[in-house]
């Protein structure tokens, strides 16, 4: 399904009216709104490929209907969501689910988009029926060499795969830890694992990143490996420079204070970027911004802060990506959601009064720091999203847009109401 432009200013025209109306409301109360407007259309998410598909839980899955049966479908859904929002640019590939036979048809087709592809994902937390050795038991940190050997391996072909496709950055999500006491020396555990990435580290073109992603808990119960930010960041500083850490929202143990995490590992240059995704227990990959959006906002103050005492681009320089899929929305409305949400607290970041709280921090005014950032956390920006959207060429309302369009009866269509996405 192609989504034409003249669809897309049909429905802007029927809610302009609307739309400018708070649009001016907001832009004469926001200082700068103009150049905030061109920052949030400028700023694109990732989409990573198991997000177009219904994610399930280990009770089970109810499989949505039309679902991307290929890695070309699965390009083509993130193409209907960029044409929608003008803010989905690229999409994240997790291999072998995603194994890239065919480049030139890959990159034709993501380019037929305006896609980009950006950190490409290994996999040795599943065994595949062509493997001859088991990560049962883990992989970067086996005890078995050739095990070890195996996932190096797997690592650097995942590398090869990316390199065709134009990623510039390797995801490493090990699974890798104990379920019980006494399981495995956590020492040796950590040593091997660091020789493996090593190797990995070496076979990285000098232009690539290696991104180290930490989890708490899951699969494995006891200990994981690279179970939080400080493993992930001795693991990156240890490697060099290319080596960096990768946060999911969803991945720390409950109450952890994640923007503090995100203000050092930027501080020492060593943040990679982000996966977004909510959740109220644990790794439950929920809608972003479904269940704590003061969080995300938090988050991203400390990012903006950051990336601009650094001078960074925004747009550019870090890893924006959402990992989130779950059993019971429409994967695309979610996705669309999930955009609307980083850009809603991307925009509150923006519109902070920083002179306002550096000074309420250098008083020692707790009371003054909080109106400050409420003040932004509380301002309805929804129409300055709206507005960088219509500017890209985007709808102005994503989903009732997505909706009148049929987009997911018109995906049955052509895919059948059986269709399952591969990798889940
Ligand atoms: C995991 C991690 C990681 C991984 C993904 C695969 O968040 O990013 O690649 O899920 O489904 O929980
Ligand atoms: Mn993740
Ligand atoms: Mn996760």
């Amino acid at each position: 399904m192609q989504i034409k432009k003249s669809l897309i200013a049909e429905h802007n025209d029927l809610n302009c009216s609307e739309h400018q109306r708070r649009f001016e409301w907001a832009s004469t109360r926001i200082a700068n709104c103009d150049s905030i407007v061109a920052r949030v259309a400028a700023f694109q998410i990732t989409i990573p490929s198991w997000a177009l598909g219904t994610g399930g839980t280990r009770f089970g899955r109810f499989a949505g209907s039309g679902e991307p049966r290929t890695l070309l479908e699965k390009i083509d859904d993130v193409g209907l969501l960029h044409a929608i929002n003008r803010s989905c640019g690229s999409i994240s590939l997790h291999i072998p689910w995603d194994s890239v036979d065919d480049a030139y048809s890959v990159r034709t087709r993501a380019s037929s988009h305006g896609l980009q592809f950006d950190a490409v994902n290994s996999n040795t937390f599943q065994d595949q029926p062509s493997q001859p050795l088991s990560y049962k038991f883990g992989s970067l940190s086996h005890v078995d060499k050739a095990v070890r050997n195996q996932a190096v391996e797997h690592n650097i072909e995942t590398i090869r795969q990316g390199e065709l496709v134009g990623s510039k950055a390797l995801t490493l999500w090990l699974s890798d830890g104990s379920c019980f006491p006494g399981q495995i020396d956590f020492r040796r555990s950590f040593e091997r694992t660091l020789e493996s990435m090593k190797q990995i580290y070496r076979a990285l073109p000098a232009d690539w990143k290696m991104y180290i992603e930490y989890k708490a808990f899951e699969p494995n119960m006891y200990s994981m490996t690279v179970g939080d930010w400080g493993y992930s960041h001795m693991f990156a500083s240890k490697l060099g420079k290319q080596a960096l850490t990768l946060v999911d929202l969803g991945h720390h143990l409950p109450s952890a204070n994640i923007e503090q995490i995100v203000a050092i590992l930027m501080m020492e240059g060593k943040l990679a970027g982000f996966h977004f995704n909510d959740s109220k227990y644990g790794d439950d990959d929920l809608t972003v911004g479904s269940i704590n959006p003061y969080q995300l906002f938090l988050v991203f103050c400390e990012l903006v802060r950051g990336m601009d005492e650094q001078k960074m681009d925004h747009a550019r320089d870090l890893g924006w990506m959402i990992d989130a899929s779950h059993n019971v929305k429409d994967p695309l409305e979610d996705l669309l959601q999930s955009v609307e949400a980083i850009q809603i607290a991307y925009t509150q970041a923006l519109i902070v009064d920083s002179q306002a709280l550096f000074q309420a921090q250098e008083a020692s005014d707790p009371v003054a720091a909080q109106e400050v950032l409420q003040a932004a956390f509380r301002t309805d920006v929804r129409p300055i999203v709206a507005e960088a959207r219509r500017r890209a060429g985007g709808a102005l309302r994503p989903i009732e847009f997505f909706r009148s369009m049929n987009v997911r009866a018109n995906l049955i269509g052509e895919r059948g109401s059986l269709t399952r996405s591969t990798g889940l």
